[in-house]
């Protein structure tokens, strides 16, 4: 059973733009172009949305909806800035991270939990740190597929947090419109509609049949979404940062022994993708506690990380930062990858794990 986080921040630009200029707060926003100027709206405050402006809208339109909307020009840099800080906090739950926008992103965090309940736990301390971390807040939508996780984040924004428990992803999706499941767009909607499909439920329901008569093969595959299948991988980012083993005990573990037991575990299951993948100069190991505060600790020897250097520089890097109490997970992760044929190292840098 796969388990799936998709994380959107609200109102991104805008409440950044409101966090940064203490002025802003509590005021309809439009952060975008120029109303004097054919500009478009990016994004609209909360505040600035209750007067009906939207994203991608004139913001002639806008200044027209809401005289007293304070207009601003985007400011890039700070956002990409954000956008890669909570790249970082996504990174220490998993390394399977598709980004979709500077604010949004899919996370696969399957192997995160002992049961289907501590999800939603994880998915609210990721909301508490990206708070902590950058004073902004995130819708996060909890489910088994894409799909529905994305529709989930959206369910009760702002700051929202919704979980969709496996085997009841119809049933959540059945009262939507049509146009929310993502993958049926503006001009499938009106197909739909034409045939007096709105509502998910009744593209549920739809006689099979009668679908692909009247829409063809892509008639089954919107029925699909609409009984809330959906078998999409979360596809990470194709550059190759890091190789690495991780494992969520079955239950907390504090004894020396059983610990440096899992950890020749990682060291072995890693020795197959170590040699699979281009030399690597940094080894990280990764500890979480039983109250889930993550300790992360690297070393990069000198030389490429071979199998004999990882053997013995795992439970060495163990030995110095383990604080004698219970773990819930340890992992293991090489990179900072040679990449070039000359055998210098990648000049840029690499993040936690
Ligand atoms: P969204 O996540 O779609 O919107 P949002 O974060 O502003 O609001 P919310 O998620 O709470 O509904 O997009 C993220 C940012 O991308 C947004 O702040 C501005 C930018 N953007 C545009 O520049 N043009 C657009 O048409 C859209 C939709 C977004
Ligand atoms: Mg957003």
């Amino acid at each position: 059973m796969r388990a799936i986080f998709h994380v959107d921040l609200d109102a991104f630009y805008s409440s950044i733009e409101q966090r940064d200029r203490p002025e802003l707060r509590g005021k309809p926003v439009v952060v975008g172009g120029d109303p004097d100027a054919r500009g478009v709206v990016a994004t609209a405050s909360y505040e600035a949305r209750r007067f009906g402006i939207q994203s991608a809208m004139p913001c002639r339109t806008a200044r027209r909806l809401c005289p007293d909307a304070i207009f601003v020009t985007p400011g890039f840099d700070v956002y990409r800035a954000v956008s890669s800080q909570l790249r970082e906090l996504f990174r220490e739950l998993t390394e399977i991270i598709e980004p979709i926008s500077l604010d949004e992103a899919f996370l696969d965090v399957s192997t995160l939990a002992r049961d289907q309940g501590e999800y939603e736990t994880v998915a609210r301390r990721l909301k508490e740190r990206i708070r902590d971390e950058t004073d902004l807040t995130a819708s996060i939508g909890v489910a088994a597929n894409k799909l529905v996780a994305k529709v989930a984040s959206d369910f009760r924004k702002p700051d929202g947090l919704t979980v969709v428990p496996a085997g009841r992803e119809r049933e959540f999706l059945a009262p939507l419109p049509v146009r929310r499941l993502f993958g049926i767009g503006p001009r499938s909607e009106e197909r739909l509609a034409a045939a007096g499909l709105h509502r998910v439920a009744q593209l549920a329901a739809a006689d099979s049949g009668w679908l692909v008569s009247r829409f063809g093969q892509v008639g089954l595959e919107w029925q699909r979404l609409a009984r809330g299948i959906d078998d999409r991988p979360v596809e990470p980012d194709r550059e190759l940062k890091q190789i690495s083993r991780e494992l969520t005990f079955p239950r907390d573990l504090g004894e020396r022994e059983d610990l440096l037991r899992v950890l020749s575990e990682l060291v072995r299951d890693l020795i197959p993708a170590l040699r699979d993948a281009p030399p690597g100069r940094t080894l990280t190991l990764k500890m979480r506690y039983a109250d889930w505060t993550t300790v992360t600790r690297r070393r990069t020897p000198g030389t490429v990380v071979t199998e004999r250097i990882l053997a013995e520089l795992a439970p060495r890097l163990f030995g110095e930062c383990w604080n004698e109490r219970p773990l819930r997970l340890m992992g293991l992760g090489i990179s900072n990858f040679v990449t070039s044929p000359e055998g210098q190292p990648a000049l840029f840098e690499f993040g936690d794990m």
